[in-house]
């Protein structure tokens, strides 16, 4: 979220569009009530599915899955046609009146240099154009055709509420309703908010369709304002925090770019990530990249890690392709893999294509199942005739079950959607033999070191020299571990402002990620969460209900990284002069001398308006950005594909050119390729989704959850179970190119065929919960039916629209 949940109180509209907030985040869900009761915000709710958050709308709009792309630029039509956008916001905040080179095109679908051989974009075009002192060159007339504002025009004319009516399947009324609802929060003195989670990001488009909803919250001006941004409702209790440590592979703690095979040069590989300001006084935040990247090496190889030997540069992995889930599935799946440690992840449940995911584990040697509870994962090996090509005697998967702790067994702390990390505390003992994952993880490397020191072995200095200064090494505690993550000075850092004064002694906790030096006297685990634990002990722990500004900021309780700032961008509030834009809802202003008010501002403290720094410091322009240069995978401005397995056999906007039918920048795997179905024989969009009820594929051993929702359902519409001759409550065979599965039915008013590009469309609705292990009645795991292909940027598979066929049984 740039914004924060208790903010969503704030906001003159809330869209709920790509989520279901009141069925998967009902606590937070209270804060859009609050909105409509207390400041009779409306809320909209654009859903294939009428949900439980459409019951409490104002107005709810049905449209294909899949087809948001076409929606929001539909939004991006009607608001630049309607002159509904924020001018003052606009022309200053965003790269609107920015050139582009000359060399940038698009036709047909496909933007300029793609490689069809590849599925890939050489991207070198998708740029500014630079003028001779290094910056960008502007045409503030916005009348230059190369201009954003121009391109971007150009681009979404196309998108007329006919188009949408033809692709996404809502009525042109119903869509001009919700247009008409957004474009009045253009004003100044009016908010929105998005919330959004699975309904947009499980796409092969996924990451498009947020950009094309960032853009509609640029031209509005909603973004760094109170009541407004982007906001991702995360969906673990700690995924935010998960994704800020980046287990992930391409990524270091902090968001930090890891460096690729050819990037073997330390300082062109700082260099690449600090870039030069695009404009004169502008900052660019990333120039501290080497200060945070110095930083964590030192926190993890300590004394080791010196200028000198550029802090260990050739101790990190450097990548030659990232290896997400849906890759390291494929390799296993090849073959290629021996082991898999699976901690705290259910991948046979979790992961699109059951018989994929199934045939690779009984390829591997070993597996260590490291979870509280026994999991299809874990018992992968009685194969329930699933893995066509694998017979259950034939699988020699040696599998070790390491029975953990849960999270209210230990202490440590929680990242929210708001990124405000909280500390929590112990509240049971772990039961049996449990362990927790930090002494299972710390067990494993103290052993496997100890092998590395007494045997030698390939590359074994990054693995020995690690630092491990614990108290106890076979069992870290979790305060250890956030003080290491939060960060402490090695040395006495000298106040930059007056060198004869000492800002930090050494040894202590520093107080934010401004004291970060690049020259190996601090360390810090992850920049972002530097100062959460401070020579003030651990603001995590703060439960402070103080609200100053009544805004819901609690700039006391926990800490939000980074520096604790509650609305990211908060720049952006005020008017160029830095008056907020609106009084009642401040975050903060300029006093005539600082940047000061109710939140952290997000900007240099004593940069003045008038010296015109662009409040998206993290970007070399500062400015947001409408036209996103070389950063997307499939194109620097959102455009409708298909899924992958598309109802309609074409895109309506490209029907000549196969090139553009689905995503052409994801990658799509040759053995995946041949595991697709049409619509000839798969006539119906499967669509999975979750209930309160349950949570994934725990609760169903839950003797109370399992009551409440005791086996596997399906949703179909009215009209289609007449067809069918589908009964409430009748057993349904519903199957995809992939597999099966048996499920009862409900007859639904809630899903509604839609008419799309001359065809019925029927959606069937498939909840995720259930599996063959726990306490709920056996079943059927719904990604037997779903396509192992995922979003070009993030890889997030595309569960949420494929094709099915139902049947009676
Ligand atoms: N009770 C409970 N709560 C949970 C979870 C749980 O398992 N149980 N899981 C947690 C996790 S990990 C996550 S990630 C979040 C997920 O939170 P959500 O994303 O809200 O959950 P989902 O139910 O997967 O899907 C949300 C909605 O997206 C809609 N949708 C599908 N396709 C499209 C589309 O193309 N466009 C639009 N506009 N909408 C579409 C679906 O109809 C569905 O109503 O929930 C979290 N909260
Ligand atoms: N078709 C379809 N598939 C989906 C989705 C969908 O919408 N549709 N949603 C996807 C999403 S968003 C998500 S997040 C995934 C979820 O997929 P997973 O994360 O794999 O599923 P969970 O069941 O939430 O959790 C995995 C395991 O973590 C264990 N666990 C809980 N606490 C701890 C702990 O403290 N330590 C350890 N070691 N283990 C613990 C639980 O017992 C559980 O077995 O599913 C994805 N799969
Ligand atoms: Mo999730």
């Amino acid at each position: 979220m740039t914004n924060h949940w208790v903010d969503i109180k704030n906001a003159d509209l809330v869209l709920v569009m790509g989520g279901n907030a009141a069925e998967a985040h009902p606590c937070g869900f209270k804060w859009v009530i609050e909105a409509q009761t207390r400041r009779k915000a409306k809320l909209v709710v654009v859903d294939p599915r009428f949900t439980r958050s459409a019951a409490v709308s104002d107005f709810y709009a049905p449209l294909r899955s899949g087809s948001d792309i076409a929606f929001l630029g539909g939004v991006i039509n009607y608001l630049l046609d309607n002159d509904k956008i924020h001018h003052e916001y606009v022309r200053r905040y965003t790269n609107v009146s920015y050139l582009v080179r000359e060399d940038f095109a698009f036709e047909d679908g496909i933007f300029s240099g793609y490689d069809a051989a590849q599925r890939k974009y050489d991207r070198e075009s998708w740029d500014y154009e630079i003028g001779e002192d290094g910056f960008v060159i502007s045409d503030p007339t916005l009348t230059h055709p190369r201009s954003v504002y121009r391109l971007m025009k150009q681009h979404y004319a196309r998108y007329t509420p006919a188009l949408v009516k033809d692709v996404c399947g809502t009525s042109e009324e119903d869509f001009i309703t919700v247009c008409e609802a957004i474009a009045a929060t253009a004003t100044p003195d009016k908010t929105m908010t998005i919330l959004y989670a699975l309904g947009w990001t499980q796409h092969t488009t996924g990451s498009q369709t947020i950009r094309a909803m960032a853009m509609i919250q640029l031209l509005l001006g909603n973004m760094g304002r109170v009541g407004g941004g982007i906001n991702a409702l995360r969906g673990h209790a700690n995924v935010q925090g998960i994704t800020d440590m980046n287990l992930i592979t391409n990524m270091l703690p902090g968001y930090l770019r890891l460096a690729s095979d050819g990037e073997q040069d330390w300082q062109a590989y700082l260099d690449a990530r600090s870039p030069k300001p695009l404009r004169p006084n502008q900052m660019s935040f990333w120039q501290n990249f080497p200060k945070f990247r110095v930083s964590l090496a030192k926190a993890l190889y300590g004394g080791a890690a010196t200028a000198e030997n550029n802090f260990r540069y050739d101790w990190f992995p450097k990548l030659d392709k990232p290896y997400d889930v849906l890759q390291m599935f494929e390799n296993m799946h090849q073959g290629k893999m021996n082991g898999f440690i699976c901690q705290g992840f259910n991948p046979l449940a979790a992961v699109p294509c059951v018989q994929k995911v199934g045939e690779g584990l009984a390829k591997l040697k070993f597996m260590v199942v490291v979870d509280p509870l026994v999991t299809e994962t874990s018992e992968f090996w009685a194969n329930y005739g699933v893995y066509n090509n694998v017979e259950p005697s034939g699988i020699e998967t040696e599998v070790f079950r390491l029975p953990s702790t849960c999270f209210v067994e230990e202490n440590g702390s929680f990242t929210n959607s708001s990124r405000v990390l909280q500390w929590h505390w112990k509240a049971a003992d772990p039961p049996g033999e449990a362990k927790s994952d930090l002494q299972i993880i710390a067990g494993i490397f103290y052993r496997l070191r100890r092998l590395y020191e007494q045997e030698g072995g390939t590359f074994a200095d990054p693995v020995t020299n690690l630092t491990w200064d614990y108290g106890q090494p076979l069992a870290p505690s979790p305060e250890e571990l956030a003080k290491e993550f939060s960060g402490r000075a090695l040395a006495d850092l000298p106040d930059p402002k007056d060198p004869t004064k000492i800002l930090v002694k050494a040894g202590d906790q520093l107080a934010g990620f401004a004291q970060l030096r690049d020259d190996g006297t601090t360390a810090s685990g992850n920049w972002l969460y530097c100062g959460s634990w401070s020579q003030d002990g651990n603001l995590m722990a703060r439960r402070d209900t103080a609200d100053p500004s009544g805004l819901g900021f609690y700039p006391q309780w926990g800490f939000a990284w980074p520096a604790n700032r509650r609305v990211l961008y908060n720049r952006a509030n005020c008017d160029t002069a830095g008056k907020p834009w609106d009084a009642t809802r401040q975050t903060i202003a300029w006093n005539g001398t600082r940047w000061a008010g109710n939140d952290v501002p997000d900007m240099r403290p004593d940069a003045a308006p008038e010296l015109d720094v662009g409040p998206f410091i993290m970007l070399p322009d500062g400015v947001g950005h409408l036209f996103a240069l070389k950063g997307m995978a499939e194109g620097p401005l959102p455009e409708h594909y298909e899924p992958f397995e598309t109802p309609l056999g074409i895109n309506p906007l490209h029907p000549e050119n196969p090139l553009a039918t689905s995503n052409p920048g994801a990658r799509l795997f040759e053995y995946d390729a041949k595991q697709l179905g049409s619509a000839e024989d798969f006539p119906y969009v499967g669509t999975t989704y979750r209930v309160t009820e349950h949570q994934h594929f725990w609760t169903k051993n839950v003797r109370s959850s399992a009551v409440l929702q005791p086996s596997q359902f399906v949703e179909v519409d009215e009209e289609l179970a007449a067809e069918k001759g589908i009964a409430a409550g009748d057993l349904v065979k519903v199957t995809s190119k992939r597999g099966r599965i048996l499920a009862v039915a409900v007859v639904t008013k809630r899903l509604r065929p839609l008419d799309v590009h001359g065809r019925r469309v029927h959606t069937v609705g498939i909840p995720i919960h259930w599996g063959f292990v726990g306490v709920a009645k056996p079943g059927f795991l719904a990604n037997r039916l779903t396509p192992f292909v995922g979003d070009a940027n993030s890889q997030t598979p595309e569960f949420k629209a494929f094709l099915v066929n139902v049947e009676k049984v």
